[in-house]
């Protein structure tokens, strides 16, 4: 962990040393993706089926591809009750959340007469990436598919790797709570080629959302503009700004929840105590002593953990702006004072009592979010994303006639006749 103090002659360069630090390892994967993709392409199932054998570890056929509604129904009789009500808790505050973000058709009339309008619509079919082993995460699933079903899209379809033919229940059980039936037990760079180009057994999608590896996240870049896709998702993060008020063993913990996701993941303290500074670091050092995952915590926290002395809060605000967190977690009084000077954030978490964490499973909005600064330019997963717009115009004779001659001169400028006739002819009857 380093720690910067904005009172420090050095802070500036210092600072723009923390903003630039590579925390991801960038794998040339291209060339054995577009292979990959080049290949189900061309062979469909089969080169699906060829590749899923060997990475996973499986005889894979085409007639196993998807999962039966009989194994989603015993991964379900599998799971503990409360476990089960947990996720029907998360899910049922997600969709709520989501619903609420529908937003409605435009409609105006304007001075020449013309009405004017955009209207939304729901894409036709999303492929859902979820990757497999450690890193599945039902939580995630509820947060990718539930606003796809919201939004209204007719076919949602994940793909989601089986290594040595083991799939987790609970991905099964938070697909099926979501309204997402249609499962296939495939994945890496194979998966994201049959999403975009179909194969005989998985029909073609309009748009792939969903994290994954670096095949993954190199496929998903390959096919884009063949299909949308969501961004590509780096390495976690949270920034925590917190003054002495706080119980420094609730922060260190806040810092270590994202400490634990990965190594490269990066935990942030901004505070303007720095007795309180120090407290927080000591109950980091007490805290991975009892984590499980202490060693992946550990990691992250030593290579890429900050802990930076503002003089103001004003001060910590723009440094918030700068660092554009996914995470940011304001634990002061009247924290909306606070977030009112933030423009960048993928998502914020106010007051004392709202760790991160929380937004993780149960908060509502969504936790799949813009890391690495894209907050800059970037959003978290919503019902947008699932949804596109249609503009419309409609008018008659008089609208024309008063916005026509104009438009003609400008078609007569670019040289395109045609253009200025169909305005012209209708202009003249
Ligand atoms: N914090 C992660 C999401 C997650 N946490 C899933 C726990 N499970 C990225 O926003
Ligand atoms: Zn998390």
């Amino acid at each position: 962990m380093q720690r910067l103090s904005t009172r420090n002659a050095g802070f500036a360069a210092d600072f723009a040393a923390l903003l630039d630090q590579a925390r991801e390892t960038t794998e040339t994967v291209g060339p054995q993706v577009a292979a990959i993709i080049d290949d189900v392409r061309k062979r469909g199932d089969a080169a699906v089926c060829d590749y899923t054998s060997r990475f996973d570890r499986v005889s894979m056929t085409a007639d196993r591809l998807a999962v039966t509604p009989a194994e989603i129904a015993a991964a379900k009789a599998a799971i503990a009750p409360d476990l089960m009500a947990a996720l029907d808790l998360a899910a049922t505050r997600i969709e709520a959340f989501h619903r609420a973000q529908m937003p409605a058709d435009l409609v105006m009339t304007d001075a020449a007469g013309y009405r004017l309008g955009m209207r939304w619509s729901a894409l036709d079919a999303v492929g859902l990436y979820v990757p497999g082993g450690k890193a599945a995460y039902p939580s995630s699933v509820l947060m990718n598919a539930i606003p796809a079903k919201v939004a209204g899209v007719d076919r949602i379809a994940i793909c989601v790797p089986a290594p040595d033919g083991v799939l987790n229940p609970l991905v099964l059980a938070a697909a099926d709570r979501a309204g997402v039936t249609e499962i296939y037990r495939v994945g890496g760079a194979q998966a994201v080629a049959a999403l975009a180009y179909g194969t005989a057994t998985i029909p073609a999608v309009d748009r792939i959302v969903g994290p994954g590896n670096a095949y993954v996240a190199e496929a998903k870049r390959q096919v884009f503009g063949r299909v949308g896709i969501d961004g590509i998702a780096g390495p976690s993060e949270v920034v925590v700004v917190a003054d002495a008020a706080n119980d420094p063993a609730h922060v260190a913990m806040d810092l270590l929840a994202q400490a634990e996701h990965d190594e490269s993941a990066q935990s942030i303290l901004i505070t303007d105590d720095a007795a309180f500074a120090d407290a927080v670091a000591a109950a980091v050092t007490e805290a991975l002593k009892t984590l499980p995952r202490a060693a992946i915590a550990q990691a992250s926290w030593d290579r890429h953990g900050a802990i930076l002395l503002v003089a103001d809060w004003s001060e910590a605000a723009s440094l918030v702006n700068r660092l554009a967190p996914e995470h940011l977690q304001v634990m002061l009084a009247g924290p909306q004072h606070f977030f009112a000077q933030v423009r960048h954030a993928g998502a914020a978490f106010l007051g004392r009592f709202v760790p991160e964490a929380v937004g993780d499973y149960v908060a509502g909005p969504n936790h799949v979010l813009p890391t690495g600064r894209t907050a800059r330019f970037a959003s978290g997963l919503s019902v947008f994303d699932f949804i596109k717009r249609t503009t419309w115009v409609e008018g008659d004779a008089a609208a024309l006639a008063a916005v026509g001659p104009a438009a003609v001169r400008l078609a007569e400028t670019e040289g395109l006749t045609a253009h200025a006739q169909s305005i012209a002819m209708r202009l003249q009857d």
